[in-house]
């Protein structure tokens, strides 16, 4: 078992991964940038370092400071939370030249799953639906021919992008060429790979995704599904589990594929297969992630699994044992609305002093948070100040607790969102579960 961890993360995700190590009995070190002296998760942790400037690029991304960090303080892992390095493969290479687990699916994993070409392949390999569409293309001429076979709309992605980041929608033949030069130049400068594909476009999908959790015995468990369709700029603003659109049917027999995809592929650790769920409510897989996710909260209400404990616990090679955790055995409904600094209506980052801070409670009110009263918000790193999850028999009650539970956060001094939750939360279609990709936009423009 590890003796202590370097959490190469900050904010929420440092803080849960300390909370997780503490519960273990493992020690922690913190990192940080220079803006980051007084933050919580520095205080938290058993040590301390500083690797560099408020720019992460020269601090949370500063690979031998970190590297360096983890070795004078003897720390026999590090933990990548999400963003920053946590899906970097050469990172998690190095970690192991340096004899350090980074806890995560191994480096080779991370490249089969992280490409999304490649996440297709193996996806057709094992049975996980897809959408019509295609490999790396070759040409304007090849992109041309294999639109015409898959039906307009499609949409042309760029296989090493993700999270929404490189894509481009093709509604006629006369926009192949433009939008496969555009595509393939944008790909080259934004991931480094000039390879890009497409698939048959769906105007208004659901985002449902869902977790998986793997040892390295063989052990492999399918947590159910999350819902994050509200989203705005594919930043999701609040998320559920289970799905409304989804039951138990569905949910076993998706997780029995994905399970045995996961178990052959050897993946092992905490991973994220995102589908789309188009509007006849067939699901089609994405891509993957191979991290802990902001919205993990809402899985660990609805299973009580600790999935960053049992994240941990996988990294240094147990046999990982969970209760019952088939479908029929997940209980009630979680939300999670993410609290941002920033201006409710224009999304503009609102960092700043926090001159007052309240956290609310109640039966089954979780609150994750990286701040505290009388710390600055810095302005260098995303607005992600704090996450509210409630828990509930069903989702009328976890919505009823959320509710509460917002209107009992106090953060002065600076803006968030709350106000955007709370109108969210009141709107007749979002209490249906009637919930797109365009419902936040609806909500800003009818004012609250
Ligand atoms: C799509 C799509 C429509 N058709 N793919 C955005 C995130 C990335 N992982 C996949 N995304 C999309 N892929 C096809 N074939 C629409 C989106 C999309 C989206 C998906 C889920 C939630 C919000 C979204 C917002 C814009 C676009």
């Amino acid at each position: 078992m590890f003796q202590k961890i370097l959490i190469a993360n900050r904010g929420e995700i440092a803080m849960r991964v300390i909370r997780a190590c503490r519960l273990l009995g493992i020690r922690s070190v913190a990192i940080h940038s220079e803006a980051d002296a007084a933050a919580l998760h520095v205080r938290f942790a058993d040590e301390a370092v500083c690797v560099g400037p408020a720019d992460a690029s020269k601090s949370y991304l500063n690979i031998p400071q970190i590297i360096a960090a983890a070795e004078v303080t003897g720390a026999d892992a590090i933990h990548p939370g999400y963003g920053f390095l946590s899906e970097n493969a050469k990172f998690a290479e190095l970690c192991k030249k340096c004899r350090l687990t980074f806890i995560g699916p191994s480096a080779e994993a991370m490249r089969t799953w992280g490409d999304k070409v490649s996440a297709r392949a193996v996806a057709k390999r094992f049975g996980i639906p897809l959408l019509s569409g295609t490999d790396v293309l070759k040409s304007a001429a090849d992109a041309a021919e294999q639109a015409e076979r898959v039906g307009y709309p499609v949409i042309m992605k760029a296989s090493g992008g993700g999270g929404g980041r490189g894509m481009r929608i093709v509604r006629h033949a006369g926009e192949v060429q433009r939008s496969f030069d555009l595509a393939t130049q944008e790909a080259m400068s934004g991931f480094k790979n000039p390879d890009v594909y497409l698939e048959r476009y769906v105007e208004s999908p659901r985002h449902i995704e869902f977790q998986v959790l793997a040892d390295q015995h063989g052990g492999v468990w399918t947590l159910g599904e999350r819902e994050c369709s509200l989203q705005r700029r594919h930043q999701k603003v609040m998320e559920e589990s289970p799905s409304p659109a989804m039951d138990n049917e569905k949910r076993a027999r998706m997780g029995e594929i994905i399970r045995s995809a996961i178990l052959e592929t050897g993946y092992t650790g905490l991973g994220t297969l995102e589908f789309l769920m188009d509007e006849r409510g067939e699901l089609y897989f994405m891509e993957m992630n191979t991290r802990v996710q902001v919205e993990h909260p809402v899985t660990e209400m609805v299973t009580g699994v600790d999935l960053v404990a049992q994240q941990i616990l996988a990294a240094a090679g147990e046999r990982i044992s969970l209760p019952d955790t088939r479908p029929w055995s997940f209980r009630g409904h979680a939300i999670e609305c993410r609290v941002n600094a920033e201006d409710p209506r224009t999304f503009a980052p609102w960092p700043g002093l926090i001159t007052e801070y309240h956290s609310p409670g109640g039966v089954g009110v979780r609150v994750d948070s990286g701040v505290y009263g009388g710390f600055r918000v810095p302005s260098s790193y995303d607005s992600l100040v704090a996450k509210v999850i409630a828990h509930g028999a069903n989702r009328a009650e976890a919505i009823a607790r959320l509710r509460c539970a917002l209107d009992e956060f106090i953060i002065g001094g600076i803006r968030t969102n709350i106000p955007l939750h709370q109108a969210l939360l009141r709107d007749p279609d979002v209490i249906a579960g009637n919930i797109s990709t365009h419902t936040i936009e609806r909500v800003v423009s009818q004012g609250f």
